[in-house]
């Protein structure tokens, strides 16, 4: 999760059980630092318990820890608006990221617009959605065995969708599926040979940034804490 600065840290939860970290991660996105220069930024951190609250901060930078290529060539059938197809990342073979996965979806602006009249042929469109499992035991993900995590709404020849946490949201669930589609324009052909899609999947997490230093000044605005209100 990121948070722009200036804004409200709350701990999420504040009943976790006695054994479990108590440790509540938040992000402050503070943009580029400027070589020797620095940034400082203002924010709150609410405690809603009658525990003493420890706070600290470290310098992290967004970090690509892999990009991927997948090609595929997509047609249309006469009389068929769209042509899909996808790929399934399991647990064995999506690239562990505990920030978030992109994809974007590409064809060659020479498909897209072929004539070169302005008026689209096709365009290519991208989906993540996670498969909760294979119910009907097909070996395939159904439209009703998933569910939709994001998609991109560009009308062009490429589109982008993002996933938060990735590793975590795929959890113990069958797999994540980046669908893309070949969508027929106003201006394509009845039958459209295929199309070279280039899906561009990155994988991009968070390091030590050891070029920054970070400093906390904290202000303390309450000393008496009101005592906690019943969790309804
Ligand atoms: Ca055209
Ligand atoms: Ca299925
Ligand atoms: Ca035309």
């Amino acid at each position: 999760m990121l948070w722009w600065a200036g804004t409200d840290l709350q701990p999420q939860s504040c009943s976790l059980p006695a054994g479990v970290s108590s440790r509540v991660d938040g992000v402050l996105f503070f943009g580029d630092v400027p070589q020797v220069g620095s940034k400082s930024i203002t924010f709150t951190v609410r405690n809603p318990t009658n525990k003493t609250l420890s706070v600290s901060a470290s310098p992290r930078q967004f970090v690509v820890t892999r990009t991927q290529m997948l090609t595929r060539g997509l047609s249309l059938a006469s009389g068929y608006s769209y042509n899909r197809t996808y790929w399934v990342f399991t647990s064995s073979n999506l690239t562990a990221t505990a920030r978030f996965m992109e994809v974007v979806a590409t064809i060659p602006y020479s498909r897209f617009d072929a004539d070169n009249d302005y008026d689209m042929d096709v365009r290519v469109r991208v989906w993540i959605h996670i498969w909760r499992a294979d119910a009907n035991g097909n070996g395939r993900p159904d439209p009703d065995e998933m569910m939709l995590v994001n998609y991109g709404y560009n009308w062009a020849n490429w589109n982008l969708a993002a996933m938060s946490a990735p590793t975590i949201k795929l959890g113990s669930y069958r797999g994540i599926v980046v669908s893309v589609d070949l969508v027929r324009g106003p201006d394509a052909p009845s039958y459209v040979p295929p199309v070279p899609v280039t899906v561009t999947v990155t994988y991009v997490d968070t390091a030590g940034d050891p070029w920054v230093r970070c400093r906390l000044l904290l202000q303390l605005y309450r000393l008496a804490v009101a005592p906690r209100l019943p969790l309804l």
